[in-house]
């Protein structure tokens, strides 16, 4: 290693004062001004890697769901899957060492990962479409370079898609071409194969609209439409070209605020789904007749999936082990629905795509989603290697049918990492199989109701957990405190764990009923707070204020300029949705309420540019009235 060299190159990617970052879940993510010298660090490391796994090595500048202004950066391991764990912690040192210990922590990490410095470096970079992951990816390819090492940039990519080239790559091109086409070609020709077995139904079917969250995906998705057209029409929209990034669209607004996204139009009954910014997450939804907004997440797409796998498998009358694996935040439902009616095993890891995988290739067939949407199946290449063999070799037509088929979707799935746009094929083509529409689909099980809140706490490492972060076992009592919670309510459950994202503690609460749900969550915030050393503002549970909604048609008919009202108390404006023929519901905080609330609803409409000025609510016989104020 030419350290002077490093130094002299380091200076001029220099790091801040006083900063320290931490290899979090996903890497490296935070304002994208304090990113340069993090970009630079990680183009060393990677060569690093490089040399020791004599692997091609990715390295990825994307924060995928986070506003624009952040960034962020991660590597990608040979069979690209995520940076191994001993790794991370290499990656952290690097990043927060000062300029002049940084040839020192090299060096380090050299000797204590037993680096053969001289052998070769080869390392793929990738990035989305950022202002700033230009510029940071030149940060990269600095640091490559500065040790020697060799590289090949990609230029825009989606995640997934910088995780297939790696793959490709590092099994001599035996997964498939290690270029855009390739990975265009090699998911197109499964689905267009496996969805020629499908009946042909109405065009409707065979259309889908999709939000880019105006992010990567977007423009892959335009380039890649054209080699699947004849089996699936996509409409994008938040394509980039106006909406700014993760800005009211994408799969993590619509997950956590449970809406449509902005710069859609949905049509009752019409199939949607959202990409996240970098595309490695999806969700589905739909309106239905009476305008209610319908959430169909990963816990649904490992539904789907799973059921599906299951009939070709049984039909080649192979035992090969089909497993699925989800997280803490998986609806009870899902878990019931897959254990007790479809009869398959499932097992719960903590949260974070990198412990999923892992589980998931302890099956033949390991099929993993969190409900946020992030999510693939893995094949074993044992599993590979079988069903290929008998697709060729089976007699009986309907068990060579099966194994074909199987043999498609193994080629359709991203087996290096959960992709939105192979998970959205997958999911069209098993629809398009089964002749299934979104809301049969839906209606596979029924979500309990739930709901998640942050607690702030001065460090949430006081909170330590077990059993897939379903248990906590610091502090003392807190667990304790949870279970008689849990008591109190019927099909109820609820966890804690520090977030590895984000400064807070999370609380996740389920029961039978949404006021249940919201009250536990309520009521074990209060109790993380009180133990776990909680800071700022208590919790406050929230006030529900149910509207009753009876609105002239007119409204309905103008519906897209009237998607929110606003409630107005003495202190706050909060928006509510209305839908047709169902009561409205606002969520308001203690605070707001004083011994003489005022309450006033009025149309957001009133001041917003509304074509009409709010007359289409004022005209006709509709009203709004409070039905119930309740905590
Ligand atoms: C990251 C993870 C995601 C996880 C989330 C949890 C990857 C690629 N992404 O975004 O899987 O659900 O973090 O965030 O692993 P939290 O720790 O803040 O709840
Ligand atoms: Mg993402």
């Amino acid at each position: 290693m030419d350290l002077d060299a490093v130094t002299k190159q380091s200076a001029l990617h220099a790091k801040p004062d006083g900063l320290t970052l931490q290899y979090g879940t996903a890497g490296f993510r935070t304002k994208a001004e304090h990113l340069d010298h993090v970009m630079f660090r990680m183009g060393l490391l990677a060569v690093l890697r490089s040399k020791q796994t004599k692997s091609t090595i990715g390295v990825m500048v994307t924060a995928s769901h986070n506003p624009e202004e952040d960034n962020g950066v991660k590597l990608v391991d040979p069979l690209g899957e995520m940076l191994a764990p001993s790794w991370e912690d290499h990656a952290t040192c690097l990043a927060n060492a000062e300029e002049q210990d940084l040839p020192r922590v090299l060096v380090d990490i050299g000797e204590k990962a037993a680096v053969n410095l001289h052998q070769d470096a080869f390392v793929v970079i990738g990035r989305d479409t950022r202002p700033s992951s230009e510029k940071l990816s030149q940060s990269v390819i600095d640091g490559v370079t500065v040790l020697g090492g060799q590289f090949h940039d990609y230029g825009l990519l989606t995640t997934p898609q910088l995780h297939y080239m790696v793959y490709c790559r590092n099994t001599s091109g035996q997964y498939g071409k290690a270029t855009i086409e390739g990975y265009y070609q090699k998911l197109s020709a499964a689905f267009v194969e496996l969805t020629k077995q499908a009946s042909c139904s109405g065009d409707d079917q065979r259309t889908l609209k999709v939000d880019c969250a105006n992010g990567i995906g977007a423009l892959k998705l335009r380039e890649m439409k054209h080699y699947f057209s004849q089996g699936l029409s996509v409409q994008l929209f938040n394509d980039g070209t106006k909406g700014k990034l993760n800005h009211l669209c994408g799969a993590d607004f619509v997950k956590s605020h449970q809406k449509p996204p902005q710069g859609i139009e949905m049509k009752s009954h019409e199939r949607c789904c959202s990409f996240d910014g970098d595309a490695d997450r999806i969700v589905y939804y739909y309106h239905d007749a009476d305008g209610q907004f319908h959430l169909v997440d990963g816990d649904k797409i490992a539904a789907l999936i799973s059921s599906f796998l299951k009939e070709p498998l049984l039909e080649i009358g192979d035992s090969l082990s089909l497993g699925v694996v989800q997280t803490a935040y998986a609806n009870g439902s899902s878990t019931r629905y897959l254990e007790e009616v479809m009869k398959v095993p499932v097992y719960c890891t903590k949260t974070g795509v990198k412990h999923l995988h892992h589980k998931a290739q302890e099956f033949d067939i390991g099929v993993y989603f969190e409900a946020n949407g992030h999510g693939t199946v893995l094949f074993s290449k044992a599993a590979e290697m079988k069903i290929k063999q008998l697709a060729k070799e089976l007699e009986e037509d309907k068990k060579r049918k099966a194994a074909k088929m199987l043999e498609n979707v193994i080629d359709l799935f991203n087996q290096a990492t959960g992709d939105a746009i192979s998970d959205m094929l997958v999911i069209e083509a098993i629809l398009a199989l089964k002749g299934l529409t979104v809301q049969q689909w839906d209606a596979l099980y029924t979500d309990l109701p739930n709901r998640q809140l942050k607690v702030k706490v001065a460090d949430r490492q006081v909170i330590s957990t077990t059993d897939a972060e379903r248990q906590a076992v610091k502090p003392p009592g807190l667990q304790e405190a949870i279970n008689e919670l849990v008591k109190k309510y019927r099909l109820s459950r609820a966890f804690v764990r520090p977030s590895g994202t984000e400064d807070i503690v999370r609380v996740y609460a389920e029961a039978d009923s949404q006021e249940n749900a919201d009250s536990l969550a309520y009521e074990v915030s209060l109790a993380v707070f009180q133990l776990a050393g909680g800071i700022g503002e208590r919790p406050q549970p929230d006030l529900i204020i149910l509207l009753k909604q009876t609105l002239p048609e007119a409204f309905f008919r103008n519906s897209e300029h009237h998607q929110e009202f606003r409630v107005v108390t003495m202190e706050a404006v909060y928006t509510c949705t209305p839908s047709r023929g169902r009561d409205a519901r606002a969520t308001l905080t203690r605070k707001d309420v004083r011994p003489r609330l005022q309450l006033f609803i009025t149309p957001l409409s009133e001041e917003a540019s509304c074509p009409c000025s709010g007359r289409c609510l004022s005209r006709g016989r509709g009203s709004l009235s409070v039905l119930r104020i309740g905590w």
